[in-house]
């Protein structure tokens, strides 16, 4: 086993893998920039070295001062996390040349998987099925042209070299494709310096449901079971859950079997997630592609499987086989993970960057957090604003959404804004208790948020006036019955008649504001 790994990543999924180093008698060394001196990764290794100033390109994603921070402290391998390097075939290579470790897959298995078109090649020779399109990117317009009208539309035009949606267009008719076929091509351009498109036919409201796979490097290739993605918002996952609501075991095993095959077919060795498009209606599944690092989402594998796929990671990366077989793998429970993001949900969820000034994190049954944070952290504007994942364990869905419910009531975080407030409502709404969860869930639900939030306006006008004509009413009754009693002291008690009336209001209002009070 290594006596120490160096984890060229930083926040909630660094300080995830120093918790197996240790688990496993590892000694974590960390790299950090400028800006993350004083970061909860850092502090939680033995060692630390500093590769550049704050901006990633300058610092996280420096090949060579990462392998000369790993040579300098002797760790045996490397740890890339996710995001950053982690699917960067080129820095695989260097460490493997640098005589290091690579915790993670082989480059040539990452090079096939990085371009979508070859992907798509590799699924067809291994006897998945993917949506129907081209395997090579389109040459002219006359082609795609003459594609979409076999496919039939509509159809989606997507980059070769992308992958999360970046560069993807729907077309629906003839008239579209011109347009959409020139602004993919330059998205696809200017996002991953490469032009190439391919063609796929889009399937109407899909699920994204992703099977995640191990490999050791003795041959033996597993599946975990499936996360349900469909919750996304501008193709970014907002609430992944394991296992899929629409998932039997039948289901399972057919997508988990044709992972496996995926997987196998580019000799795949360590963690990978098997994304499918699965059609809301027939269940039939498509691939779409495959991850070749830990998924920010894995959290809820492990918690419904018991497996640790960090430590599992390192191990396999070590030489030693899989600690489990395909027969050994169990399903307990639902599991739910939410994404905190410093983001303002009521402002588009545009960035919050700043320094934590309050902090009261959840506890108690079936709770988990992966947080990279803690009371005084600055949260930097230079990286990817995932402050913490917060999931949840229950032996049902229902009981996994009580739970987390609970624990998103419990979360406060101060200083900046969250995404916490969008999940408290998420978790309340219908739709998503009833495990509707096509792609179109979060537009649904923002069309339905926006019109509670009317209602709820209106109500509360409605309700200041109500109180103030009662107040109005009562100090006239009030006046009235002094007056007919012929009251010497009618005065007086009109007087604090309208004071009961507004004491009255005043406490009514506050009760409205106590529910509706802005959390920290
Ligand atoms: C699609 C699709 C429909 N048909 N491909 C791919 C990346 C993901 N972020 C969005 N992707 C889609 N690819 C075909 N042929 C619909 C989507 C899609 C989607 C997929 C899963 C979850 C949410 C989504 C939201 C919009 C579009």
């Amino acid at each position: 086993m290594f006596r120490k790994i160096l984890i060229a990543n930083r926040g909630e999924i660094a300080v995830r893998i120093v918790r197996a180093c240790r688990d496993l008698g590892i000694s974590p060394v960390a790299v950090y920039s400028e800006a993350d001196l004083e970061s909860v990764h850092v502090r939680l290794c033995d060692e630390a070295v500093c590769i550049g100033p704050a901006p990633s390109v300058e610092s996280y994603l420096r090949i060579p001062a990462i392998i000369d921070a790993a040579k300098a402290t002797h760790a045996e391998a490397i740890h890339p996390g996710y995001g950053f390097l982690a699917e960067n075939a080129e820095f695989a290579r260097a460490v493997t040349e640098a005589g290091l470790i690579f915790i993670g897959p082989g480059a040539e298995a990452m090079e096939i998987m990085g371009s979508k078109t070859s992907a798509r090649r590799a699924a067809v020779e291994a006897g998945v099925p993917i949506v129907p399109g081209t395997v090579d990117p389109l040459t002219s317009f006359a082609e795609a042209k003459e594609l979409a009208g076999k496919f039939g539309y509509p159809v989606m035009l997507k980059a070769s070299a992308g992958g999360g949606g970046k560069g993807m267009r729907l077309v629906e008719s003839d008239g579209e494709l011109q347009s959409g076929f020139d602004n993919a091509q330059s998205e696809a351009a200017s996002a991953f310096g490469d032009s190439s498109i391919y063609l796929e036919k889009a399937v109407s409201r899909p699920r994204h449901i992703e099977i995640q796979v191990f490999a050791d490097s003795h041959g033996n290739v597993v599946h975990l079971g499936e996360r349900e993605c469909s919750i996304q918002r501008r193709h970014q996952k907002v609430i992944e859950e394991c296992p899929s609501p629409i998932n039997d075991a039948g289901l399972r095993s057919t997508m988990g079997t044709a992972a496996v095959k995926l997987a196998r077919a580019v000799n795949y060795v360590g963690a990978g997630t098997v994304e499918f498009l699965v059609a809301d209606d027939t269940r039939e599944f498509y691939f779409l592609e495959m991850n070749t690092r830990l998924q920010v989402e894995h959290p809820v594998t492990e918690l419904v499987t018991g497996i640790d796929l960090v430590r599992e990671q390192i191990t396999v990366a070590a030489g030693a086989p899989l600690s489990f077989s395909q027969k050994d793998v169990r399903w307990s429970g639902h599991a739910i993970e939410c994404r905190v993001y410093a983001e303002d949900p009521e402002n588009n969820f545009f960035p919050s960057p700043g320094r934590i000034k309050y902090l009261q994190l959840p506890f108690g049954p079936g709770i988990r957090d992966d947080s990279g944070i803690e009371l005084g952290s600055e949260v930097s504007i230079h990286y990817d604003p995932l402050i913490s994942k917060l999931a949840a364990w229950g032996r049902t869905r229902e009981e996994s959404i009580d739970r987390l419910r609970r624990a998103l009531d419990e979360y406060e975080v101060g200083g900046i804004k969250t995404t916490l407030p969008f999940f408290r409502e998420i978790v309340r709404d219908g739709e998503f208790k009833s495990a509707r969860l096509d792609t179109g869930f979060i537009s649904r639900f923002n069309e339905r948020r926006a019109q509670t939030k009317d209602e709820g306006a209106d109500n509360g006008t409605h309700h200041d006036i109500a109180v103030i004509a009662a107040a109005i009413q009562y100090a006239k009754l009030q006046r009235e019955a002094n007056f007919k009693s012929g009251s010497t002291d009618g005065q007086s008690r009109w007087k604090m008649s309208s004071r009961a009336a507004q004491l009255e209001a005043r406490n009514l209002t506050s009760v409205r504001g106590a529910r509706t009070h802005e959390r920290k």
